[in-house]
């Protein structure tokens, strides 16, 4: 079979429960991969777990359970929460599963039989968030990672490496001659980073400091690195090296990740095909990432929205729909309560489900919900069907671009016109006239369009189109919300005017987008807040190393100290650490400038800066306070100022 499409998402870390930004990619894949059966290509959509890695085994100690344990509980808990989502994929890839070990232990003979792979010291900062080491740029100006906002760790170790410069090259002039990756502009990142040249892979882990992993075939004492491990499930997910169909799924394989893991998938793994002597695939998709205010939502921030809980409130369609039509592919969006409220009422609710209500129980008031024959075809007629069937083509053309919010608005213009034009050829009034014919007329021009509008979305909205599609008995037998069984959809049918046929008796179905009671759903989220806030008070609250760990302690000197005038409790602290900085602190009723000045004292050095009093403070002291007053922490012996502390 020549129409294949092999889709891929991000095996996702079993460290975090699955959040809105996994959903989201997932979500994507999804659609992309019903839109493709839809299309009549034999579809592969692969997703999964990464498991094995540093921060797994931390996560698993961190909980008193074993890895194993752990990475079984939390694969379940993604492949629950697809479940719950409606996600239709074809298989779930574990790296701890003997196929996937089969594959990474031949892929690293393979390499290391070519003579890719060499022993070498290294040392360097190692980020455990991104599980490798970091080069200088990869660094803030406080050094800290700017990924994880977290200050790496210094390392040294011997260890296996990939020579990747030797591939820069190829690699530059590949992707400059091609389009693999989208949206172009971060293949022009990818082209920048690739200017200069690049510091070799460090392929493996002594087992004395992590056992967690894959072991190199060629020496017992190392694993392997968890990207090494992890990209190649690509590879075992279709079969790769026994089964002879991955080839036909490889020439067709496009791969979902967002900005964060874009140098593995666009660096790494190119490097890593062409060493092995595989094409390179043939997408890669970039998105943005979901914020929560300006941040990222991570894990590791905290700031996650659960799609179960998001989905259990509103309906799964509805929280897919509107990940969709909010996020311009490639960019970063910012996800909103009363923007996902406002699509699921304005689009949903008051443009979809109302064209749909009010047609078909004017059919059943007056047509006993059969449908009618045609009458003759007015231009009004015609030009609904044009703006129809215009907006299902721009809606086709879009979709695979991954530029889903725009098809959307494509597909929804033509939604909106045909509430305009069910308004002005009032079959209402005709029947009223006794002319049952341009009634009937109307309304199966308006019954064929959301036929069309149901199978058009089916790959963002799949219950609610299945349960359309069914109750216009246009697929008699399609159950309502069982995907495979949908098998027999099919885009074919977009632009056929005849369905559904005269004659045929059309079934009720409910409201499929009730409307959200916005005021009612803010309040109790607020109730949440305050009682989440209220718990935070009353319970004591742990925090792990790794957060620990992101609170960047340091010795800093204080260089200068006045008080700030207008201002009784402040003083302006100059310090060095080593770096000038300037902080402001709440000290002036416990200490005179003078005494501090010369003093070494602790700060927070990656507190974000605050403007006081019109001053910038770029950190904050430490101090203890109790009924006699306040005395800041200093160091029990002299130390350099910037001097970490932990
Ligand atoms: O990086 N917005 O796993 P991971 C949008 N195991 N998407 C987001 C997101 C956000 N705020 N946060 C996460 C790993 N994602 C590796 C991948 S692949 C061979 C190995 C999504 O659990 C997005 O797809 O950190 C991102 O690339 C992925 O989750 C990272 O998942």
């Amino acid at each position: 079979m020549d129409k294949r499409f092999y889709i891929t998402t991000p095996i996702y870390y079993v460290n975090s429960l699955p959040h809105l930004g996994h959903a989201y990619t997932t979500i994507v894949a999804d659609a992309l991969a019903r839109f493709y059966r839809l299309q009549g290509y034999e579809v592969f959509f692969l997703t999964g777990t990464d498991e094995h890695g540093d921060k797994i085994a931390k996560a698993a100690e961190a909980q008193g359970k074993t890895p194993k344990q752990f990475v079984d509980e939390i694969a379940n808990t993604f492949k629950e929460t697809w479940d719950k989502l409606g996600i239709n994929y074809s298989y779930f890839i574990r790296t701890t599963s003997d196929k996937h070990k089969r594959v990474v232990q031949h892929v690293l003979q393979t390499l290391f039989d070519k003579g890719e792979f060499y022993l070498d010291e290294y040392e360097g900062n190692y980020c455990f968030g991104c599980e490798r080491f970091l080069t200088p740029k990869e660094l803030d100006e406080k050094g800290l990672c700017k990924d994880h906002k977290a200050p790496p760790v210094y390392l040294k170790e011997k260890n296996y490496f990939f020579n990747l410069e030797k591939y820069r090259g190829w690699l530059k002039d590949y992707l400059s001659k091609t389009e693999v990756i989208y949206p172009s502009f971060y293949r022009e990142e990818v082209l920048n980073l690739l200017e200069e040249p690049l510091p070799p892979l460090c392929i493996s882990r002594p087992k004395i400091r992590l056992s967690w992993g894959i072991e190199l075939p060629f020496d017992k004492d190392y694993v392997t690195y968890v990207w090494f491990d992890a990209l190649l499930n690509y590879l075992t997910g279709i079969g790769y090296p026994d089964d002879p169909s991955w080839q036909d799924y490889w020439a067709n394989s496009h791969h979902l990740i967002a900005k964060d893991i874009l140098r593995p998938h666009a660096v790494y793994f190119p490097i890593m095909l062409k060493a092995l002597g595989i094409p390179m695939y043939k997408k890669l998709f970039v998105h943005g990432y979901w914020l929560m205010g300006s941040l990222k939502m991570s894990k590791s921030l905290g700031n996650i929205v659960s799609p179960l809980e998001l989905s259990q409130t509103f309906g799964v369609d509805q929280v897919r729909y509107y990940l969709l039509r909010d996020m311009a592919f490639g960019y970063d969006a910012e996800f909103s309560l009363p923007n996902l409220i406002n699509r699921i009422n304005a689009d949903l609710a008051n443009d979809y489900g109302n064209l749909v209500n009010r047609t078909l129980s004017f059919l059943e008031r007056n047509f006993g919900g059969t449908i009618p024959p045609w009458g003759e075809l007015t231009p009004e007629d015609r030009e609904f069907r044009e703006k129809v069937e215009r907006g299902i083509i721009r809606y086709l053309e879009e979709f695979p671009r991954l530029n889903f919010h725009t098809a959307l608005e494509e597909l929804w213009q033509a939604i909106r016109f045909a509430n305009v034009y069910i308004d002005r050829e009032a079959p209402w009034t005709r029947v009223k006239e006794g002319n049952y014919q341009r009634a009937g007329t109307v309304l199966r021009n308006i019954i064929s369009a959301i036929k069309s509008f149901a199978l058009a979305l089916y790959p963002v909205l799949p219950n609610s189109s299945l349960t359309l599609l069914s109750a216009l008995s246009v697929f008699p037998n399609t159950p309502s919300v069982i995907p495979s069984e949908a098998s027999t959809l099919s885009f074919k049918d977009l632009f056929n005017w005849e369905l559904p046929a005269s004659g045929t008796k059309i079934k009720r179905c409910g409201p499929l987008f009730p409307r959200v009671d916005e005021e009612k759903i803010l309040k109790e989220e607020q109730k949440v807040e305050v009682k989440k806030e209220a718990e935070v008070k009353e319970e004591p609250q742990y925090i792990t190393i790794e957060e620990f760990r992101r609170i960047d302690l340091r010795v800093a000197k204080v260089l200068f100290a006045e008080k700030v005038a207008g201002a009784d409790r402040l003083l302006r602290l100059e310090v060095s650490c080593p770096e000038k900085r300037q902080i402001v602190a709440g000290i002036a009723e416990y200490y005179e400038p003078q005494e501090l000045i010369g003093k070494e004292i602790i700060i927070v050095a990656n507190l974000k800066p605050a403007k006081i009093k019109g001053l910038v403070s770029e950190g904050m002291l430490l101090a203890a306070k109790d009924a006699d007053g306040l005395a800041i922490i200093i160091p029990e012996k002299e130390k350099e100022p910037g001097a970490k502390v932990g």
